[in-house]
């Protein structure tokens, strides 16, 4: 017999409406008070299981938020908190180059571009009504693809130059990179992180100096992308934002495909995005890795962002005897990190513990591909992990211990639309 977990819909809705400022959400109140790229696009996807109206306003706010030269930026401060670290005046952005005049206060990076799939997504809830929202978007996410494919795309994958770029934040892929920072001229900061949650499941503070460093680094050029490019001693090409890029470029495709529009530039980041992802390939670990620009080297990261590569669309079965021994070691999947390796931390963030939103976009890749066993256990041990242990931010792959945050938006978002 199937248990009941209507219960748990009804928890999902509610913490999505605890979480809404009125058009955008919040990932969860306290420690992260302001607008997220990603997970505002993942809060869309929740609110359309039951108002798709609201949905399309919590794209349309992110969107809001988009530079001149394209860039949809990883936090829009909306209204200043100071229960949040590094704030509007640490990231500097008001006189960004590539900004333009009278925007939201603004970090000065961007994160994994899942606005155009969850967008396609939301439309196909009710095209009827969606249709004339999805095509005052369209410009905007092309523009934003655009800017990615141009400032970040150098390699062919996709580059990150902040770790907080890829949304996951302290992984081990970019610990040789980090390394290399020294970061002194670091002004005194406090941070507010570890006075919401247990120190123990958060960054380090050599972490947190780098990543104070390279903010820095990027409010003394302007936030020019080129200069940063030029200059910056952290550029890693990352899966998550080379597989969520591939996937968005796909999606809006089709999007492009029910609104007439022409779709040879959109085949032409595709191909480009398809060429630069073998760059990730490790042959060694037998799976999609993080590529360090700068040394040329690998990181040797089995990540849950290896696994992406569905995803992204790619019909490429080369890492599934990787994913088969990570799922047979880790009690919960997918965990973060590799659980064989030595830098495998079970409740340190994105060093190896299980988020549902990676879990949700692996599991759609799979199953898309016909590996639907596979899927299949990610999904029931997501909806496993939610159901003994409520919404947080992320969860232990040994025990299922909560971590983080609480009352999460994109936990209830993957929730109602994918794990339930
Ligand atoms: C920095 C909001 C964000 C997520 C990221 C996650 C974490 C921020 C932080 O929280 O990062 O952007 O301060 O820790 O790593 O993926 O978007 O939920």
């Amino acid at each position: 017999m199937t248990a009941d977990l209507s219960h748990l819909d009804g928890e999902a809705r509610r913490i999505l409406r605890l979480n809404d400022k009125g058009c955008y959400t919040v990932p969860t109140a306290g420690l992260y008070p302001y607008q997220w790229n990603w997970d505002s696009a993942f809060a869309g996807l929740g609110f359309a299981c039951f108002d798709v109206n609201r949905a399309w306003n919590e794209l349309e706010t992110l969107m809001s938020g988009q530079w001149e030269n394209g860039m949809v930026p990883h936090i829009l401060f909306h209204r200043p908190d100071p229960g949040y670290f590094p704030g509007a005046d640490i990231w500097g952005t008001q006189d960004a180059a590539g900004k333009g005049a009278g925007r939201v206060a603004s970090s000065g990076i961007s994160q994994p571009p899942v606005a155009a799939s969850f967008a396609w997504r939301i439309y196909q809830r009710d095209p009827e009504t969606g249709a004339d929202r999805l095509r005052r978007m369209f410009p905007g996410l092309m523009a934003f693809h655009r800017w990615f494919m141009a400032a970040r795309a150098e390699s062919g994958a996709v580059a990150i130059t902040h770790p907080w770029e890829a949304g996951r934040d302290n992984a081990p892929d970019w610990d040789a990179a980090m390394a290399r920072i020294s970061p002194e001229g670091v002004a005194p900061y406090t941070r507010r992180d570890t006075g919401h949650v247990n120190p123990r499941m958060r960054p380090t503070k050599e972490d947190y100096d780098r990543y104070i460093w390279l903010v820095q680094f990027g409010r003394e050029r302007g936030w020019d992308d080129a200069a940063i490019a030029a200059e910056s001693p952290f550029r890693v090409a990352d899966p998550t934002l080379t597989f969520t890029l591939m996937r968005a470029c796909r999606d809006l495709r089709l999007a492009a495909g029910v609104l007439g529009e022409d779709c040879a530039e959109i085949d032409g980041w595709i191909a480009r995005l398809e060429a630069g992802a073998e760059r990730l390939w490790n042959p060694e670990t037998g799976a999609y890795d993080s590529y360090d620009l700068r040394s040329g080297e690998l990181a040797g990261a089995v990540s849950n962002a290896s696994f992406l590569c569905w995803w992204g669309g790619l019909a490429d079965r080369r890492s599934l005897p990787t994913l088969a021994r990570i799922l047979d070691t880790a009690r919960f999947a997918l965990p973060s990190f590799d659980p064989a390796h030595p830098r495998f931390d079970p409740l340190r963030y994105w060093r190896g513990p299980v988020w549902g939103v990676m879990n949700m976009m692996a599991a759609i890749g799979l199953a898309e591909q016909g590996l639907s066993a596979e899927a299949a256990r990610i999904r029931a041990d997501t909806a496993g992990l939610i159901t003994e242990n409520g919404f947080a931010e992320y969860f232990s792959p040994e025990d299922g211990t909560p971590a983080g945050g609480a009352t999460f938006t994109w936990t209830a978002a993957i929730w109602l639309a994918w794990a339930s």
